[in-house]
């Protein structure tokens, strides 16, 4: 696993050092520096879950055989465009939800010399996925697959983006339209394409797969990126933002989070009396009257019971499937999120 990690970041130092030099644009010593600075910053720093998990994906499809050295490169260079789609829809949202820290850092955009410019560095991001597919993948047979996956994927999420940037903001803030249902489409939408069905969907790919015969495994994963979704949404509440690395902005910015959600399920008249009062508001008292709220409602409970629920029904589909190495792919994306802390 180490060496994993530590040919992965190699190969990020190729890939940053391609894109430095990339041969479309005249880079000056300032630009190129930017440059660095912003991928160094915004790319890196993750816990590489996604972009590790295309590598693991492609070892459990292969059967344990050794990868060649190129596969060993093609994969973790699938799995860092993963992480540079996660970085460009990061830098956007964090501007977006207006958050203030990311990954242990402050967010890009509340740097001093960077603030709007974080709008372009997140298109460039964009940008850099093709470039990099384009150099080191147009020769394979699946190259066009891949570029529409990504294109595809990307799609999905910026709509989820959207709609949960609408639900949001759509006029009064009324808490009365937030159910599970809306939830689930959101969440579905903006985390769990391009979260869990990427990595696995590249991996099969490189594999030689043709995507359109494995939309069971799309349907597991789907499922599995809204529960880890739910767990970023308990987490914004409930995790020390040490360890999360972010500080939760969900109950300030009035999103139609699963506690939320839950919340209201479970309110007595007063108590819903007082989620209307306080949620969405950005001082600190309303905030702290929500999160006393929650501890009131058991949300902890409850999300708890929602976890090894959703653990226990996700790992009778897993062992539904029929194909052992594909059942080994799912098992080890739900054995890392499961009940993680960050
Ligand atoms: C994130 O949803 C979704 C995308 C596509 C970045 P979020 O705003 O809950 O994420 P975070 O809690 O990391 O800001
Ligand atoms: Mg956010
Ligand atoms: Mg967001
Ligand atoms: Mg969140």
């Amino acid at each position: 696993m180490a060496d994993l990690k530590s040919t992965f970041l190699d190969v990020y130092s190729i890939l940053k050092s391609d894109l430095l030099q990339d041969p479309s644009f005249e880079f000056t010593h300032e630009s190129r520096q930017w440059l660095e600075r912003m991928l160094d910053y915004n790319v890196r720093g993750g816990k590489l879950n996604r972009g590790l998990s295309v590598v693991d994906s492609y070892k459990l499809l292969k059967q344990g055989q050794d990868l060649t050295e190129k596969e060993a490169f093609l994969s973790c260079a699938l799995g860092w465009c993963i992480e540079w789609l996660q970085a460009y829809f990061l830098v956007l949202d964090d501007i977006m939800d207006n958050s203030v820290t990311r990954r242990g850092q402050p967010c890009w955009f509340r740097k001093p010399k960077v603030g709007m410019i974080a709008i372009n560095d997140g298109i460039l991001l964009r940008n850099h996925i093709h470039r990099i597919l384009k150099k080191h993948f147009r020769e394979m047979p699946y190259y066009v697959d891949l570029v529409d996956l990504f294109n595809e994927v990307e799609f999905q999420t910026a709509c989820g983006q959207m709609i949960d940037l609408i639900t949001t903001f759509d006029g009064e803030k009324d808490l009365s339209k937030y159910s599970l249902q809306i939830h689930r489409r959101i969440v579905q939408y903006k985390t769990a394409y391009y979260s869990f069905y990427l990595p696995v969907a590249c991996a099969l790919l490189m594999a030689g797969e043709n995507l359109e015969n494995h939309t069971d495994v799309k349907n597991v994963l789907v499922d599995m990126g809204i529960y880890f979704q739910v767990q970023d949404d308990y987490l914004d509440c409930f995790a020390d933002p040490e360890t999360l690395g972010k500080i939760g902005t969900d109950i300030e910015d009035f999103k139609c989070s699963w506690l939320v959600v839950k919340a209201l399920e479970r309110c007595n008249e007063e108590q819903t009396k007082i989620l209307y009062e306080n949620y969405g508001k950005a001082e600190p008292s309303n905030v702290a009257k929500v999160k006393a709220l929650y501890k009131e409602l058991d949300l902890e409970g409850a999300f708890m019971e929602y976890e090894k629920e959703s653990y226990e029904k996700l790992t009778k589909l897993i062992e539904a499937h029929q194909s052992k190495a594909i059942q080994a792919v799912l098992k080890s994306f739900l054995a890392k999120i499961y009940k993680r802390q960050k």
